[in-house]
This record gives structure tokens, sequence and C-alpha cells, in this order.
């Protein structure tokens, strides 16, 4: 078939807008129509070309939400009409990760995903001309129609509305997996976050969900205050403001230190504040930012020894086709906001104005509807 998509055809280029062929499923596989995808800071990671790992031509875009057009042989988990959300983490339940219960990196389909190739090695998609497209991260949501294997789309709900479930694909899944899968954060805890963005406000957001007492939003840009109020943060502190160190300055307004600290920022030196600003003896510090390429952190090794702990986040260690469908249920039921979060929509035709919003810090998530 031909579908119409947002083509990233070279590193630092904008996406260009074109009709594009897609062969139909094969065995496992899936053809989905996507209505809805966010614009997340990954896809300008690769799209930029600070992402060593980038691929062009592809087509990018990983946070969707749609609806199951054609299954391929051997497929018993889905059907024609079934709401489906992408996964760029898979869960097969059957493979040693999957099974370790220890995980949520399924290796499934790593090798290829990271290739940007299906499992049997080959795309679906391709110019007009003949010339194959890669695939992103197993998902390629920057086209109308994709293809995935069937055990990276999690079924969903079908009241739930695609231009704002989208996001649980990969923002709001991380935030708030981050502190329930991964920190395990208890009622009455006291929390830094560090970063408030589309990932840091949706920690918040996971910590209000947890019943932490204290949740301390840090981040360079005033403006983003109001809107992490909105979300539970309780206290703001804006590192430009702080006079002396930042490290002691949060030990002492967390009565010690957070037991649980959160870098949304990707910043190496944003990392080692969030992992010295945890409580001494327990505090855990988690990881979600994806630092550039090469980047590496540090501490004085005394800071682990003396009990703190670091530990990092993947998609907020959800398993994609367990989790994804109750954090939509949490969605419908009024136990999380996404809306407020969803601060430009557009159509495919103005996608690379998603990408100016997010370079300008004007939008938290803009969302394309197809
Ligand atoms: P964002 O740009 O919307 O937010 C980052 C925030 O950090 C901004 O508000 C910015 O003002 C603030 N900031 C930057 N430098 C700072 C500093 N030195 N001190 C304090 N605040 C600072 O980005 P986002 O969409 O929220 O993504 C955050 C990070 O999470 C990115 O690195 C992204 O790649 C990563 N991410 C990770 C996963 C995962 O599974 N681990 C998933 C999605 C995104
Ligand atoms: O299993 O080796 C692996 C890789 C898993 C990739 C997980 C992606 C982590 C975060 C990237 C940012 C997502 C938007
Ligand atoms: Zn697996
Ligand atoms: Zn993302």
């Amino acid at each position: 078939m031909r579908t119409r998509a947002a083509v990233a055809t070279a590193a630092g280029k904008p996406l260009e807008i074109m009709d594009v062929n897609l062969d139909g499923p094969r065995a496992g596989e899936v053809l989905v129509e996507i209505k809805a995808t966010g614009i997340c800071h990954t896809d300008e990671f690769t799209l930029s070309g600070a992402d060593p790992e980038g691929l062009f031509p592809a087509i990018l875009g990983h946070e969707g939400a749609g609806v199951v057009l054609e299954v391929g042989e051997g497929v018993k988990s889905l059907k024609p009409g079934d709401h489906v959300i992408p996964l760029y983490t898979p869960e097969c339940r059957e493979c040693e990760y999957c099974l370790s219960g220890k995980t949520n990196l399924c290796q499934a389909i790593r090798s290829t995903q990271g290739q940007g190739l299906m499992p049997d090695g080959t795309s679906r998609f391709s110019t007009l001309d003949g010339d194959p497209i890669l695939h992103y991260m197993g998902c390629s949501t920057f086209s109308n129609h994709t293809v995935l294997p069937e055990i990276a789309l999690a079924k969903v709900r079908e009241d739930a509305p695609f231009d704002k479930i989208c996001y649980i694909g990969c923002g709001v899944t991380t935030g708030i997996g981050a502190v329930i899968n991964t920190a395990k954060v208890e009622i009455g805890a006291r929390a830094i976050v560090f970063g408030l963005g589309g990932i840091g406000l949706n920690v918040i957001q996971g910590l209000r969900l947890a019943g932490a007492d204290q949740i301390v939003g840090v981040d360079l840009n005033p403006e983003k205050r109001a809107m992490a109020e909105r979300f539970g943060m309780t206290d703001f502190v804006n590192p430009a403001e702080v006079e002396g160190d930042l490290v002691p300055y949060l030990v002492d307004l967390t009565g010690g230190g957070g037991d649980y600290t959160f870098d949304a920022t990707g910043n190496v030196d944003v990392m080692r504040a969030a992992l010295e600003s945890a409580h001494k003896g327990w505090g855990e510090s988690v990881i979600i930012g994806v630092a550039p390429a090469g980047a590496e952190i540090s501490t004085r090794p005394f800071q682990l020894v003396t009990g703190r702990v670091w530990r990092g986040t993947a998609f907020g260690g959800a398993r994609g086709r367990t989790d994804v469908p109750k954090i939509v249920d949490w969605y419908m039921q009024g136990k999380i906001e996404i809306d407020p979060m969803i601060t430009h929509t557009m159509g495919l035709e103005d996608i690379n104005k998603g990408f100016d919003l997010m370079h300008a810090g004007e939008s938290i998530r803009s969302v394309v509807v197809y």
C-alpha cells in the first residue's frame, strides 16, 4: 500500500513529508493505522545527528496510538479493529530477559530493531522509487500506517482518545514507571526531581500517585514551575538562584537528602548532583535522562559506600503489553492527567513546527494527529 509519512532523509535536515510504499504484515507482524503520535526528545536526538546509532533514511516516531488494520500469519493476540500503542521496548514473554522477572528489556528483536529492520532483517518501507527506508525504534509512528511485530503492541481499551494516550507510548510511562516500577517509592517519601520537562512532570505525577510527602523540583527554567506545581511539586529550586552549592542546599531542604532522586535532564553533572543529594544510608537515585554520545558519569565511590544507590531505567521499567493498558485505564479513571501536558496539536504536514517548538522550549508535548 501507499501511505503518507514524514521521512528523516539525513541528519540535521527537516523531515520531508511524502508518500511511501508500505508492504503488508508478514508472519508475526501487524499493520497499524497510526491515529496520533507525540514528538519526543529522542526523535530530536536522532534527527539532529547526535545519536551515534541514528540511521538514515528512516521514519522516526515512537510515541503513537492507532488501530490494527491487518494481522500476519500466526498472530493470535490481536485482530483488526483493536486499539493499540506501539512499544519500542517489546514484551515477548518468552526470552531469558522477560522470563527473569527482573527487567523489562526484552531482547527478542533487539538486534534487528537496532538496525532499523523488522525481525526477518528487512524493511517494510520504501520510497516510491523502491529504495528502502528504515524503521525507527521498531515503531515509525511518523507514518500514517506502519508495521510492527505483534510483541511490540499493547492492546488498549477502545474508548481512550488517541491524541492523548499516544503520550503513554513513551513520556507518561517512562516518568510514572520510574517512580513505581524502578524506584518503588513508598508513601511518605521525600523526593527530588531534576528537570521538569515532559518526563520530569510525569515523574512528579508518579510521586503524587505513590503518596510522596515532599516533591522537590529542580529546573533552570522558572517557567516550568507552574505546571510542575499543578502536577504535585511541593518545592521549586532554581539552581541559578541558590547561593553556594546546590547539593547541600537540597540535602538541607529535604531534611538529610531525598529518599529518591531522579535525573530527567540527560546532563551528567546533574546526574552527579542527583546521586549526591540522595539521603546518606538509603537514598536511591534513578537516571532517566539520555546523555550525549560519549558522556560519562562520575562521583566519589564513598557516596556509594555510605549507602546511596545509583540505578537507571528504560521506559520506566514497564513491561509494555502488561503495564501500558493499565496506565491507559489510570488515565481514563482520572488517576493520572495527560491533557495539560499536550500543549500543541498539529497535522503531519506541520510536524517540523513541533520540532521548532521543542527547540524553543515552548512545548511540553506536541502531538501530530493524522
Ligand atoms: P525536556 O527538554 O522537556 O526537559 C528537560 C528539562 O531539564 C527542561 O525543563 C530543562 O530546563 C531542564 N534542565 C536542563 N538542564 C538542566 C540543569 N542543568 N539543571 C536543571 N534543569 C535542567 O526533556 P524531556 O522530554 O523531559 O526528556 C528528559 C530526558 O529523558 C531526555 O534526556 C530524554 O532523552 C530522556 N528520556 C529517557 C527515556 C528512558 O526510557 N530512559 C525515555 C524518554 C526520554
Ligand atoms: O535492550 O539493549 C537494549 C536497549 C533498550 C532500549 C531502551 C531505550 C531506552 C531509552 C531511550 C529513550 C527512549 C525514548
Ligand atoms: Zn522477551
Ligand atoms: Zn520518547
